[in-house]
């Protein structure tokens, strides 16, 4: 295993599978400008890796409290118009970099999940959460709107109407109803939720990663595509794999009965 050193976050690589804390206990890691910028050193770290030995993510909080309290209110609070467009377009374009890792990106949400907080989260692949978790969007409640893309991916994740009526209220829900509207994928007692969260990571890094990869590209600009656009995209990508060695390492295991010994090309 090794780590990197940043002030605000812990990244380790417990190879094949890393993990992402942010780490402001003290501020229910709110993210401030300190943490948006570690968090693209962080991006830069993974890129680079993705091919060699990190076949997945997962980003928690510190503590037992929160997974992100949101943006710092306390740095948002002296903003103008124009600052608050720069913060905002820096946020979207950090997270969208996390969406577009090559690898599964799960977000172990492990209490509160506000604001850029359930923005990072819902950037990911998908959301575990613990029971204790309260997810929400509640900018409306400091005179704002969610600014790293609140409102287009709670939307594409829950529906809009459900959307609407978290962003509107500003209310937070929990774990049960966050699962029951298809916010979050699995819950878990809090001491579960890094061990399930690591074990599911670990079965996906075990599968063809070049796969995984191209699933999830397919899957993405499905979204914003038309049908029989999606459908080329997707006979597009499954066409590429045919020549991967893992296409080959695959199907051959498959008919000797042993296990695949996947390299990642
Ligand atoms: N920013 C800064 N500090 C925070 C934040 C935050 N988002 N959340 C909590 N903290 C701090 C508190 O100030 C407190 O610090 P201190 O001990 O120094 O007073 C410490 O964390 C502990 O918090 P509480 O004492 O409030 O803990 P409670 O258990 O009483 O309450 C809550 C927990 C309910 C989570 C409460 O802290 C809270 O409501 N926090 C704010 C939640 C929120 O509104 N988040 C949304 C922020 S706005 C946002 O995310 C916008 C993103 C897009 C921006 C685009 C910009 C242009």
């Amino acid at each position: 295993m090794s780590q990197f050193a940043f002030e605000s976050l812990i990244l380790k690589n417990e190879s094949p599978v890393w993990t992402l804390t942010i780490n402001r206990p003290s501020a229910l890691n709110a993210l401030n400008s300190q943490v948006l910028g570690e968090l693209s050193q962080v991006l830069d770290i993974v890129s680079e890796s993705q091919f060699s030995d990190c076949r997945g993510l997962i980003i928690t909080g510190s503590g037992e409290k929160a997974f992100v309290a949101g943006a710092d209110i306390k740095e948002l609070a002296d903003l103008d118009a124009n600052a608050g467009k720069k913060f905002a377009e820096l946020g979207q374009k950090l997270f969208r970099r996390f969406e577009d890792i090559r690898v599964p990106v799960i977000a172990a949400v492990n209490g509160f999940c506000l604001g850029g907080g359930l923005e990072l989260a819902l950037a990911c692949d998908f959301i575990f959460a613990s029971e204790n978790a309260r997810l929400g969007l509640p900018e409306v409640t400091l005179g704002l709107i969610p600014g790293f893309g609140g409102t287009v991916r709670l939307a594409r994740r829950v529906g809009m109407a459900k959307a609407k009526e978290m962003i509107f209220s500003g209310d937070f829900v929990g774990s049960a109803e966050a699962l029951q509207i298809g916010l979050v994928n699995k819950v878990f007692p809090l001491a579960e939720l890094m061990p399930a969260t690591l074990k599911v990571a670990n079965t996906m890094a075990s599968r063809g990663s070049v796969a995984v990869w191209k699933a999830k590209q397919s899957i993405l600009a499905a979204y914003d595509q038309s049908l029989d656009e999606a459908m080329r995209t997707e006979a597009s990508q499954f066409s590429q794999l045919f020549s991967t060695h893992d296409f080959k390492e695959g199907t051959q295991a498959f008919v000797e009965k042993r296990k695949p010994e996947f390299k990642g090309h």
